[in-house]
């Protein structure tokens, strides 16, 4: 323990916050780190190419990972460089095989790699069906596509992912969210907005239809207010997710980037998680648009933190993560990332809440006022250093150092 890190505790003790308890219900709360920030969104199908769907990662930073091996090493580096035990979240398009199975074809076999690295690494798995970056899906139109063969063969998609997701999840003993995001759309304004999404729901439902054991593998629906090249109506839009999310009880997911641009998402996890079991939220950061810009210590990640703290979901809540930066270390993008994150959720762990939630009570904004602004000068860095001692791995500089090494070595691939 350092002398910073006393310090910080008896400044905190005199709020009536408890430093190592906050540490320690840090060191409990996974992060479920994606996939598609170390290729940019990619895969490692053979015969499929760009991402389509309105997804785009943009730049070529050198060093990219293009097979599934630097892939894991490359994520083997970032878990050693973020402290605590998190989990992976995985898509379809990143199978490791040798054969071509198109999407209606894929098996277990085509991801027991992925299994064997996460046993060895104690990586817990998320994963995804990929509705993109296939001709089937060209016309951003899968699930509810008025082709009840398209339809059919994306349902068999989904299908097979939750089988190869609860497969996972027994494997590693640890409910693998199955999450669901289709780009479905129109570009120019749509006669029959309905028709599309009963074809939606009746898709899902065909999905869903095989239960599975909740232990093993958990389904989640991901809602989007619009994409690139479906401007005028998104199929699955947020109040279609959120009823169908309450109506079949799946999770919701909730992604920072898929809602108007002023709206605070913050604020949607108190409202929906009175009718919701379980959330899962993709957070990102949204620049004028959905673009995925790596998530910083902003407020906009602070609000989210202090929400889950305060309305006391984190039990419930799956926190994944959901931003891809080719302009950067896809590395440091991963690691400075997923700390920010971890950093935002100390911070909201080390308010004293009680305070606060006595004057919001009594009608005494002013010391809610007061009490919010001052605790800003709190040292919650030392805080966060000690936390990254006691998981060994580091912080500040020699973080900096570790970053900068390992992406020179992705450089010489
Ligand atoms: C797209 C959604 C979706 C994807 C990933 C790759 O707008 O946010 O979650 O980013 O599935
Ligand atoms: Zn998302």
């Amino acid at each position: 323990m350092t002398h910073a890190y006393d310090l910080a505790k008896a400044q905190y003790a005199d709020w009536g916050v408890d430093t190592d308890a906050a540490i320690a219900r840090l060191k409990t709360i996974p992060i479920s780190m994606h996939c598609w920030q170390g290729d940019d969104v990619v895969g490692f199908e053979k015969q499929t190419g760009a991402s389509g769907g309105g997804i785009q990662a943009t730049g070529n930073h050198p060093g990219r990972a293009r097979t599934p091996d630097e892939l894991r090493a490359d994520l083997d580096f970032a878990y050693g460089n973020i402290p605590g035990a998190h989990r992976l979240n995985l898509h379809a398009m990143y199978m490791d095989t040798d054969q071509t199975p198109d999407r209606d074809e894929i098996t277990y076999d085509h991801f027991a790699s992925w299994v064997d690295w996460a046993k060895d690494t104690g990586v817990k798995l998320d994963f995804n069906g990929t509705f993109f970056a296939h001709s089937k899906a060209d016309d951003n139109l899968t699930l509810s596509h008025p082709d009840a063969g398209i339809r059919d063969f994306w349902i068999e998609h989904g299908k097979r992912c939750r089988d190869i997701a609860a497969r996972f999840g027994q494997e590693l003993d640890s409910p693998c969210i199955t999450n669901v995001w289709v780009p479905d759309g129109y570009k120019d304004t749509p006669v029959d907005r309905m028709a599309a999404r009963r074809r939606l729901e009746a898709s899902l439902d065909a999905m869903f239809a095989n239960a599975h054991d909740p232990a093993r593998m958990k389904d989640a629906v991901e809602s989007k207010l619009f994409g690139i090249g479906v401007e005028a109506a998104t199929i699955g839009s947020h109040e279609f997710y959120l009823g169908y999310a309450i109506r079949r009880g799946t999770l919701l997911c909730l992604d920072m980037g898929h809602f108007h641009p002023t709206e605070s998402v913050a604020d949607k996890l108190s409202a929906t998680a009175l009718s919701v079991k379980e959330l899962l939220l993709h957070v990102s950061r949204p620049m004028r648009w959905d673009s995925d810009h790596v998530i910083l210590l902003d407020d906009s990640i602070r609000t989210m933190a202090d929400e889950l703290v305060s309305a006391d979901i984190l039990d419930r809540t799956h926190i994944g993560l959901d931003f891809f930066d080719a302009t950067i270390s896809r590395t440091a993008a991963w690691v400075i990332g997923t700390r920010n994150m971890q950093k935002a959720l100390l911070e909201s762990l080390l308010r004293p809440w009680h305070r606060l939630r006595a004057a919001e009570d009594s009608f005494d904004f002013s010391t809610r006022f007061m009490v919010t602004e001052e605790i800003k000068d709190l040292p919650s860095g030392a805080v966060w250093a000690e936390f990254c001692n006691q998981m060994g791995v580091p912080c500040g500089q020699s973080l900096i150092s570790e970053l900068e090494r390992y992406q020179s070595k992705t450089e010489q691939r």
